[in-house]
């Protein structure tokens, strides 16, 4: 089979993909490792850019973002025992960002391809990629035991930080750059209304804790936790005690507790794969990048990668190769960028087994300023909300 662009994984970043390639008339086969309820199933990310939102509408997906997202005008610290707010929409000239889970973009994104018939294969076994250094890359994948062959102009690795697409590169021709964290998050979804109207996150002698949100009735909570930590070992009790303990009074007594529906623990880690394009093998979303959820920029990262890459197909297929040649430098710099904040607002929010007095000491210093410095919050709020789009 022949197709314009092999898109290798089901995620944001390869459905967005798949859908704006669609759009623009250019046709896009997205192949899946895993079953399509597995991919829905995926708790991760809840807070998208106005620059996500806005792609979202380009590509013709943000009706139920729209209807059902809940726009948030800022977020709140919480330090020392008190919670102070940062107005992201006044410290930013009105910019704001949605809440709305990442399960609820990618089955708004399935339902589109699907209405639209175009084809994903889910359950697809062994991908491999090959001869993308060449004018003729191929997709090679088993589904249901027979084998097939997919020739394509080019491979969009989407396939994740597991993937097999960065791992088909030689590692010659590849730089990595790496920090990992010496803690995760533990997260737990309940049905229960949130502690706040806004995101609290919060900097506690115990470790970090979040209190986010999917609606106005489901919650989603965050706690640091070592990294030999076992979700079996956390019942919800134990998890609503330790949230609760981390919270300011008036938080931790409104909390309201309910079963968990999920639980679960991440690692945190920062990494970039350079460069992000090798012949016809394009890397976009967390196949070329990781950063700590700290500043919920992942999956506003793999969206605007796929927005990069589908206007450089886009002008590819109408003449032009420049923005092709140009993925990978005007992604790095974005990305980079984010993965500069994410890192930051990790190392002053968490709890560093090393770090000693002193660093303690620096970090409430730090914290204080953020909250008391208008410089220094509206650095905060920028970040946040997402740098302006440099094409
Ligand atoms: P994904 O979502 O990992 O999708 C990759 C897909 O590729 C498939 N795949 C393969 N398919 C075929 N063949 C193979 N060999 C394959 N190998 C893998 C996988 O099954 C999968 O379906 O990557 P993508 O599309 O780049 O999207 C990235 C985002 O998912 C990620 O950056 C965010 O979830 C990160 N993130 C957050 N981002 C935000 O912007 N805001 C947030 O609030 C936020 N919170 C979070 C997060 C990530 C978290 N975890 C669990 C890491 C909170 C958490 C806890
Ligand atoms: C989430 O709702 O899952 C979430 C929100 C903000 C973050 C990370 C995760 O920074």
């Amino acid at each position: 089979m022949r197709v314009q662009v092999a898109i290798i994984g089901s995620g944001p970043a390869g459905l967005l993909l798949g859908q704006l390639l669609y759009r623009a008339g250019i046709d896009a086969v997205v192949l899946e490792q895993r079953s399509q309820d597995y991919v829905l199933s995926r708790i991760r990310a809840g807070v998208l850019e106005q620059v996500a939102v806005d792609l979202l509408d380009e590509a013709g997906v943000g009706k139920r973002m729209h209807a059902e997202g809940l726009v948030h005008k800022g977020i709140e610290l919480c330090f020392s025992g008190a919670r102070h707010r940062i107005d992201l929409d006044l410290l930013t000239g009105g910019k704001r960002v949605t809440v709305y889970g990442q399960t609820e973009l990618t089955r708004d994104l399935m339902d589109a391809r699907a209405a639209a018939g175009l084809k994903t294969v889910y359950e697809a076994s062994d991908v491999s990629v090959h001869d993308f250094d060449g004018a003729r890359p191929r997709v090679r994948y088993l589904k249901d035991g027979a084998a097939f062959e997919l020739e394509c102009d080019f491979i969009a690795g989407c396939d994740g930080f597991h993937g097999v697409c960065r791992a088909s590169v030689p590692p010659e021709a590849l730089a990595s750059y790496e920090r990992e964290y010496p803690f995760g998050w533990l997260g737990v979804l309940s049905e229960t209304p949130p502690v706040s109207h806004e995101l609290i996150y919060s900097n506690h002698e115990r470790g970090f804790a979040l209190c986010s949100m999917r609606s106005l009735t489901r919650s989603r909570y965050y706690v640091q936790c070592s990294l030999d930590e076992q979700v079996d070992n956390w019942s919800d009790e134990r998890f609503w005690d330790e949230l609760r303990r981390r919270l300011d009074p008036q938080a931790a007594a409104e909390l309201v507790t309910g079963p968990s529906i999920e639980k679960s623990i991440a690692p945190l880690r920062s990494f970039v794969a350079e460069p992000m394009r090798f012949g016809r093998l394009f890397l976009a979303g967390d196949a070329a990048h990781i950063v700590p959820p700290t500043g919920a920029k992942g999956l506003n990262l793999a969206a605007t990668d796929v927005r990069t890459l589908a206007h450089a197909l886009v002008d590819f297929y109408a003449g032009s190769s420049h923005g092709i040649d140009h993925y990978s430098a005007r992604c790095l710099r974005r990305i980079w960028r984010a993965e500069r904040f994410s890192w930051w607002f990790t190392g002053i929010m968490h709890r560093f087994p090393d770090s000693g007095e002193f660093g303690r000491k620096i970090q409430e210093a730090e914290l204080d300023y953020l909250v008391h410095s208008q410089a220094a919050s509206a650095s905060l709020a920028e970040n946040y909300v997402g740098l302006p789009f440099e094409d």
